[in-house]
């Protein structure tokens, strides 16, 4: 195993959690009665957890330290002042509301800007993005570059909005046809994929003319500019902070998921520049999620977020996360592992249609890839291809397969080691040695919406 650079991490461990470990033999009989679906696998019969970055990242000391001063009163709470400080420090909004994560805030936004019968543009809407678009009445459009879907294509920016499309889009219904723009940052639908500044300032010029508002998705935020700053020409001597900065000053508002860069367990963000806006916001945050200065949060999980969102920013810790999970991917590519190139912000994405060719996509090739994956080593990855995006036509019965069919390794942040990210890529390697014999899987359970969580399946 080749260390990844001559740094070491920014960070000492004083905390651990032992992992218990299982025999392939186990596994099998688990995955079996668990219908080969990763999700129905209890999480302590799983060696690396790599189904989400989302929530399962490690607090700092400085974090839990934070937990213990948490003000548990109703209204006025004082770890509410600090977040709403933090927040308007690093990314210049003022009006800021607290939500339980990030779907509850794009409940609120969705709810306040969708018109029924009116698109909703972005690069690539997350799909509970693209779900509360929808409960609303309204159309989520993705205008993606095109690069963005090609896996092998090494373009630097694959989370860009494709200007063209951005304003026939526009031409095509009017602004009025338009509820609002939407850029998620980065771009987790096609890999963690990362949005340019100079994208970034065009759609919100174009979105100017127009009076659309522009809202950004900001789950990713900080990964997101440590991308601009290491590939964007101009920015290679600014800070994470300031990048950070002027990414926010283009858009009207943002909501943040903020188990992600938020570096919390649980937590979300509401924020705008519009006071009128946001006082709507808030009587809809009232009902959905609390009070103004709690949102569905204790006290010290506002202070814990406020926390986190300061130390994402520090440029040594971006390296550092940036650098594994680059590092996940090189040793990839090292054994002949078809991923998503470059690698993006948050995991490694692997192409199963080019990792399984025999393995058609009606038979789950992504899902079996998930399945061997668990029962070679005990690492849980998470299907996102035809179990997760396929669906069957109502009209013609015909079923659609989505464009991209991957099994995405998502990276916890500062809980996994190189050495964690070695075997990762040292399993892949032995399931090469003996793909031929990976046989596809069908469905034998099925719920009407969101299927992937609760699917059942049946080795073929
Ligand atoms: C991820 C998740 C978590 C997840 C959500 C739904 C199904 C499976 C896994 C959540 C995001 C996200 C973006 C860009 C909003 C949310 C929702 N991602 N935007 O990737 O990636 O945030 O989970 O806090 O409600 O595993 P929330």
């Amino acid at each position: 195993m080749r260390p990844r650079s001559e740094y070491s991490e920014p960070y000492r461990i004083k905390v651990v959690e032992p992992i218990e470990a299982t025999t392939g033999e186990e596994r099998e009989k688990i995955i079996k009665k668990a219908g080969y679906n990763v999700f129905n696998v209890p999480s302590d019969k799983v060696c690396i957890d790599l189904l989400t970055d989302s929530g399962t990242s490690a607090m700092s000391d400085y974090q839990w330290a934070g937990m213990m001063v948490g003000d548990e009163s109703y209204a006025g709470g004082r770890n509410f002042y600090n977040l709403k400080e933090t927040v308007e420090e690093i990314t210049g909004f003022k009006y800021v509301l607290p939500t339980h994560q990030g779907r509850a805030a794009e409940n609120i936004l969705t709810t306040i800007l969708v018109k029924p019968g009116k698109r909703v543009l972005g690069n690539m809407h997350f799909d509970t993005t693209e779900g509360h678009i929808r409960l609303k009445g309204g159309d989520p459009v993705n205008l993606v570059i095109k690069e963005g879907l090609e896996t092998a294509n090494r373009h630097p920016f694959k989370g860009n909005i494709d200007i063209e499309r951005l304003l026939s889009e526009i031409h095509a219904c009017g602004s009025d046809g338009i509820s609002y723009i939407n850029i998620t940052v980065t771009c987790n639908s096609n890999g963690g994929q990362p949005v340019s500044m100079g994208n970034i300032k065009e759609v919100s010029k174009i979105a100017k003319e127009y009076s659309i508002p522009v809202f950004f998705d900001a789950a990713r935020f900080a990964e997101n500019a440590y991308f601009i700053k290491k590939r964007e020409k101009g920015y290679e001597n600014k800070s994470i902070s300031e990048i950070v900065k002027e990414m926010f000053s283009y858009v009207d508002g943002f909501t943040m998921s903020a188990k992600k860069d938020g570096l919390v367990n649980m937590g979300g963000i509401f924020a705008a520049s519009d006071k009128e806006l946001f006082r709507r916001a808030g009587e809809w945050g009232i009902i959905y999620e609390g009070y103004l200065t709690y949102g569905g949060l204790a006290g010290r999980d506002l202070e814990a977020m406020s926390r986190g969102l300061r130390e994402v920013v520090r440029e040594d810790y971006l390296e550092d996360r940036i650098g594994q999970v680059a590092y996940l991917g090189d040793c990839l590519l090292d054994f002949g592992v078809p991923i998503i190139e470059p690698t993006g912000g948050h995991g490694v994405y692997i192409d199963a249609k080019r990792f399984l060719p025999e393995i058609p996509q009606n038979e789950f090739p992504a899902q079996a890839l998930v399945v061997e994956l668990y029962i070679e080593a005990g690492i849980r990855a998470v299907e996102l291809g035809t179990a997760a995006f396929g669906y069957k036509n109502e009209e013609t019965e015909e079923m659609i397969y989505p464009d991209l069919e991957l099994v995405r390794l998502a990276i916890p942040r500062r809980v996994y080691t190189d050495r964690h990210m070695h075997m990762v890529a040292c399993a892949l390697r032995n399931i090469k040695e003996r793909k031929d014999r990976i046989r596809g899987l069908k469905i034998v359970y099925e719920a009407p919406v969101l299927r992937h969580f609760t699917l059942e399946f049946e080795r073929l």
